[in-house]
C-alpha cells in the first residue's frame, strides 16, 4: 500500500501528515544546521512528491519526444501522454470537454490569453470590466494594458476591514457596461475565500462573463466548473505539487471557439499561406509552438496524488491548521492577523509585527528554519487598502503540521526578543 493510500483511509478524520510528508523528499532535511525545514510558503509554490518527480524522469527516460508533429512512435507515446493530462484536467474540475482545457505556462499566462484574445476582440471603450480591491497583479495588470489598448473602465469590488469582499456593492457596481467580473478565488494574502458561485449568478444576470483567478483555490478547494457556472477559470501547476511552466486556461467551448488566438506560430494553425492562416480548433490555438511537455505530464501525476489524499480531506485538514495558527498567533502580543476569520479563510495566514518590518520577521524566521513569505506579495493595492506596505504570510498545504505553526509562533517570540534587545 502506497503513503497515499493508507494515509486517505483515515482521511475522513484528518490526513496521516507524517505518511504523506515520506513522499516529499526536499522536507525531510534540515537547514542552518539542525533546524528542521518548515516549509510555510506553499501560496508561493508547493513542493512535489516523488511520484510527480518520478513522472518527468520517466518521461524523459523513456517516453519523449516533440507532440502533435511526428507520426514515429515515440511523438505518439509522448503525445498520448500529454493528452492524457489534459483528460485529467478535464476530470479535475469537471470540464464538458478537453477542448475546454488550454495548457498554458500558468496563472498568469493564462488571464493574459484572456485579456488579450477575448479582451481585444469584445472590449470597447464604453465598457467595464468589474476586478476587486484583493486582486494578484496577474489579475490586475492585464486588465489595466486591456484598459490602455481600448480605454474601456476598471471598476474595483471592495472589502470591508475584515477582509470580505463587500457584496452588498455588486448592485452599484454590475450594470450594463460591465462585460467581465474577475476576480480570485481564494486571496493570496488574506487567504479568503470569495463566494464565486453567487458572484457567477449575479454577474450573469447582469450580462457579464466571469473569470476565476483560480491560483489559491484549486489546490485547495473542490472546483466544479460546471456547477459554478464560470465562464473562464486559470490556475498554474506549481501551486498544486506540479512543475512549474505549466498552467490552465479553461474557457467555456462556445466562449474559446470565438476568441482569435493570441500567440501565433506553429501547432495554432490549420492552414497557413504566404499573407495569411487559418486557426486551428481550440484548444490546439492557443497552443503556439512547442508547450510545456513534460510539466503537462508532471502536472497530471500531481493531480492524481491530489486527489487520491482527496481534495476535501486537504480542505479539512487546512481548516484545521488556520484555526490552530490564528489560536497561536492570536496569543502574541503584537501580533495583527489579517483578513477574516479561519471559516471564511483558506490555509494562508498574513500578520503584521507591531514596529518590525516584515522582512525582519521574515528573515529571523528563517533563522529557526521556518519559510515565510514577507512584502506585498503582488499584492500592492491591497496592503495600501489595509494601510501597509508588506506583510508576513504562512501558507499550508497537505504536509503541514501544527509542529511547524508551533515554530512559527516561537520564531516570532524571538523575533520580538530580537528587537526589544535592540530598542
Ligand atoms: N493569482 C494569484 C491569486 C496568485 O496567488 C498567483 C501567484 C498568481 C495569480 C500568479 O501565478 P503564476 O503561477 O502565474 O505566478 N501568487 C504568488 C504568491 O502569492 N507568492 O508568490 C506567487
Amino acid at each position: 500500500m502506497t503513503s497515499v493510500e493508507s494515509s486517505t483511509k483515515t482521511a475522513a478524520a484528518s490526513l496521516d501528515v507524517e505518511r504523506l510528508r515520506a513522499d516529499f523528499p526536499i522536507l525531510a532535511q534540515t537547514i542552518h544546521k539542525d533546524k528542521p525545514l518548515s516549509f510555510l510558503d506553499n501560496a508561493a509554490s508547493t513542493q512535489r512528491p516523488s511520484s510527480v518527480i518520478r513522472a518527468i524522469s520517466d518521461l524523459y527516460e523513456n517516453d519523449y519526444a516533440n507532440v502533435h508533429r511526428g507520426i514515429h512512435w515515440l511523438s505518439e507515446r509522448s503525445t498520448d501522454l500529454y493528452e492524457q493530462a489534459r483528460e485529467k484536467v478535464r476530470g479535475f474540475i469537471n470540464a464538458r470537454s478537453v477542448e475546454e482545457i488550454v495548457f498554458t505556462s500558468g496563472t498568469t499566462a493564462s488571464i493574459n490569453t484572456v485579456a488579450r484574445s477575448w479582451g481585444d476582440a469584445n472590449i470597447g471603450p464604453d465598457d467595464e470590466i468589474l476586478l476587486s480591491v484583493m486582486e494578484h497583479h496577474s489579475n490586475l495588470v492585464p486588465w489595466q494594458q486591456l484598459s490602455e489598448r481600448t480605454g474601456c473602465r476598471l471598476r474595483h469590488l471592495p472589502i470591508s476591514d475584515d477582509g470580505l469582499l463587500v457584496l452588498d456593492e455588486l448592485d452599484t457596481l454590475l450594470g450594463e457596461r460591465t462585460k467581465l467580473v474577475a476576480l480570485a478565488g481564494v486571496s493570496n494574502v488574506l487567504g479568503t475565500i470569495n463566494p464565486i458561485e453567487e458572484i457567477t449568478r449575479r454577474a450573469h444576470e447582469a450580462g457579464a462573463l466571469v473569470l476565476v483567478d483560480a491560483a489559491q483555490s484549486v489546490p485547495h478547494q473542490v472546483t466544479d466548473v460546471q456547477a459554478s457556472g464560470v465562464d473562464f477559470l486559470a490556475f498554474s501547476g506549481h501551486k498544486l505539487l506540479g512543475p512549474s511552466g505549466i498552467g490552465v486556461l479553461y474557457g467555456r467551448r462556445e466562449l474559446l471557439a470565438a476568441m482569435p488566438p493570441f500567440l501565433g506560430g506553429g501547432s495554432m494553425i490549420d492552414e497557413v499561406f504566404l499573407d495569411r492562416f487559418t486557426p486551428a480548433e481550440p484548444p490546439t490555438k492557443f497552443e503556439a509552438g512547442t508547450p510545456p511537455i513534460a510539466q503537462a505530464i508532471g502536472l497530471a501525476a500531481a493531480i492524481d496524488y491530489v486527489s487520491e489524499v482527496g481534495i476535501e480531506a486537504i480542505a479539512a485538514h487546512e481548516r484545521m491548521l488556520t484555526v490552530y495558527a490564528h489560536e497561536v498567533l492570536g496569543q502574541i502580543d503584537g501580533v495583527t492577523i489579517l483578513g477574516p476569520a479561519p471559516e471564511h479563510k483558506a490555509g494562508i495566514v498574513s500578520f503584521l509585527l507591531d514596529r518590525i518590518h516584515a522582512h525582519d520577521v521574515a528573515q529571523i524566521l528563517d533563522r529557526h528554519g521556518v519559510a515565510v513569505r514577507a512584502g506585498h506579495h503582488c499584492a500592492q493595492p491591497l496592503h495600501e487598502r489595509l494601510g501597509t506596505t508588506a506583510s508576513t504570510r504562512a501558507s499550508f498545504y497537505l504536509y503541514t503540521t501544527r509542529e511547524e505553526i508551533d515554530r512559527l509562533g516561537e520564531g516570532i517570540l524571538a523575533t520580538q526578543k530580537v528587537f526589544r534587545r535592540r530598542k
